[in-house]
């Protein structure tokens, strides 16, 4: 345990320092892994970065902030639809944890659209596998599962998520699937998720993508006319985040196909070869979707984002310039001089209260690097920064994908070969002067020896507090209340705590005024351990 003065009197560490404090609490061994996953950012030339070992097994007995295959799969990826009613084949307990916790919403489409007015999202369904079912086999109770869902909602769609027991012990979910697509008459599909699959829920994420690309995209159950056909992939709508998206497609006079997945369904997300772009918003979780749909369907892909008022823009601009359509350029610049405006207006306000302020951030896949577009704009200076599960491109950029090394537990999840259909391929035109699959990655836009820090301890993230004391950190709610015990603020950029949305224009807005609110409360202050008020309690604290 640490305990902490107010300020760090010795001030900070060189980051040098701070690597080898982080570092030496460790064991030999462990030590030596560890050290390959904390790198001290140098952006040489070509914007080659140092290489981090990412995407690699936790050390057993370390306490990671990483969650499993099953939550990439069925709470990251296939959860947001709302209409594929969502079966999971497990104890009730893996259930219970995907169960509405990642605040992703959804709009249940009014009747009349010739849309599904189905929202399962709010149903938690599960076989509860019990001890017989270990032992003598779960497939007829997920058999008898799947007919009762399927009597009570009628859906279009059923997926079912494997979790680790149906793994260990053989339940063949694919050909459960199969029977059961015959006998309803309606797309079922299940996928090997199972929590220990992967490293990480990254894995889940490959699964998810496999799964829905071979069982529902191309279908085309609904038509799509209009102008300017987008798919919007990588956005869940974590806070209404994709609803501040659709808004801004919308005016800008884009026709949103389809997001993966955020407030989709099932149709939408069939149809999405109707689209002539795919945007993705998030690297991590959906790129393999993106290369996939190119492949078959000819449909170029882009990295766009849309957390930050200039990355936005940016983004726009860029969509407006595939098009190549002066009709869309026009209505993308009336767009942002009308919003913009009003956006500086609030950050002028809020920008003197939180300038030179500094933060850490330790999140997921994507937003560890997307969130340092709004501490940027707020003038606030990121002294490390790191992803959970993440791979080697999105730290460095895609550029070194030929250089990753496959090991055997990213060999456990199966590549699809897509060839071009024969019905359905249409290449795009392009415009050539735009880069495409060109991410470059959370490193090169870092600070020269910023802390790079992959799948953070707890024991780091103690460690990093008692080094720098930063006035804010971005995780989630494992860590939230130990950091906030510290004296420092903790914002959750995984659920956003009760906020958002933070992207677009309306996002930037919510977002400096939510950082003022937590960074310049003064409640901080107050926070004493038990024992700096009461010093007869110091007797119980033994301080190594
Ligand atoms: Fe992509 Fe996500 Fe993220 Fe992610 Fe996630 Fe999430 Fe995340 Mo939590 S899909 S990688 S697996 S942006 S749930 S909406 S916030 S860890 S940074």
């Amino acid at each position: 345990m640490t305990f902490l003065p107010e300020n760090n009197i010795a001030g900070p560490p060189t980051p040098e320092a701070a690597k080898k404090a982080l570092l030496a609490g460790y064991p030999a061994k462990v030590a030596r892994k560890r050290e390959k996953q904390i790198i001290l950012n140098r952006v040489g030339e070509g914007d080659l970065v140092p290489e981090v070992a990412a995407n690699t097994r936790t050390v057993p007995g370390i306490i990671t902030q990483r969650g499993c295959t099953y939550a990439g799969c069925k709470g990251v990826v296939v959860g947001p639809t709302r209409d594929i009613l969502q079966i999971v084949h497990g104890p009730i307990g893996c259930s219970f944890y995907a169960w509405l916790t990642r605040r992703n919403q959804t709009r249940v489409a009014e009747e009349g659209l010739g849309l599904t007015t189905d929202n399962f999202m709010p149903y938690c369904l599960s076989t509860d596998m019990q001890d017989e079912d270990i032992v003598f086999g779960g497939e007829k109770k997920l058999k008898l599962a799947v007919q009762e869902a399927f009597d009570l909602f009628h859906p279009k769609a059923i997926a079912i998520f494997s979790t680790c027991p149906v793994g260990l012990i053989g339940d063949d979910v694919h050909a459960v699937s199969r029977e059961m697509s015959e006998k309803l008459g309606i797309t079922v599909f299940g996928m090997s998720c199972e929590g220990y699959k992967g490293v990480s829920q990254s894995a889940g994420h490959h699964i998810a993508n496999n799964a829905v690309f071979t069982h529902v995209v191309g279908k085309n159950l609904l038509s799509f006319e209009g102008k300017w056909k987008i798919n919007l992939l990588g956005e869940y709508n974590i806070g209404g985040d994709g609803f501040e998206v659709e808004r801004i497609f919308e005016e800008v006079g884009l026709t949103l196909v389809t997001t993966f997945s955020g407030n989709s369904t099932f149709e939408s997300m069939s149809s999405a070869a109707y689209a002539d772009l795919n945007v993705v918003q998030c690297h991590r979780s959906i790129n393999y979707m993106a290369e996939m749909m190119e492949s078959k369907f000819g449909i170029p892909w882009f990295k766009v984002n849309f957390v930050g008022m200039k990355a936005t823009a940016k983004s726009l601009r860029k969509i407006a310039e595939y098009y190549g359509d002066s009709e869309l350029t026009a209505n993308v610049e009336a767009f942002i001089a009308k919003e913009a405006p009003e956006v500086e207006r609030v950050l002028a306000q809020i920008k003197p209260k939180l300038a030179g302020k500094t933060v850490m951030m330790y999140v997921g896949g994507s937003r560890a690097h997307h969130y340092q577009e709004l501490f940027n704009e707020l003038g606030m200076k990121i002294l490390s920064a790191g992803y959970e599960f993440a791979h080697r491109d999105d730290y460095e950029g895609r550029k070194v994908l030929d250089s990753i090394v496959i090991d055997a537990d990213s060999r456990n999840i199966e590549t699809l070969k897509v060839e071009p259909s024969v019905t359905q391929h249409n290449p795009r035109t392009k415009n050539e002067e735009l880069d495409y699959q060109d991410y470059g990655g959370m490193m090169p836009e870092m600070d020269e020896n910023a802390l790079v820090i992959d799948d953070i301890s707890h024991h780091e993230t103690e460690k990093l507090i008692e080094l720098f004391h930063p006035d804010l950190l971005c995780a989630g709610i494992k860590e939230k209340y130990v950091v906030q015990k510290h004296g420092i603020p903790l914002k959750q950029l995984h659920n956003y705590d009760i906020g958002g949305p933070y992207t677009g224009f309306e996002g930037a807005k919510n977002f400096y005024a939510e950082i003022d609110r937590l960074v310049n409360a003064k409640v901080w202050k107050a926070i004493k351990a038990p024992w700096q008020t009461s010093p007869q309690l110091s007797g119980a604290f033994v301080a190594k």
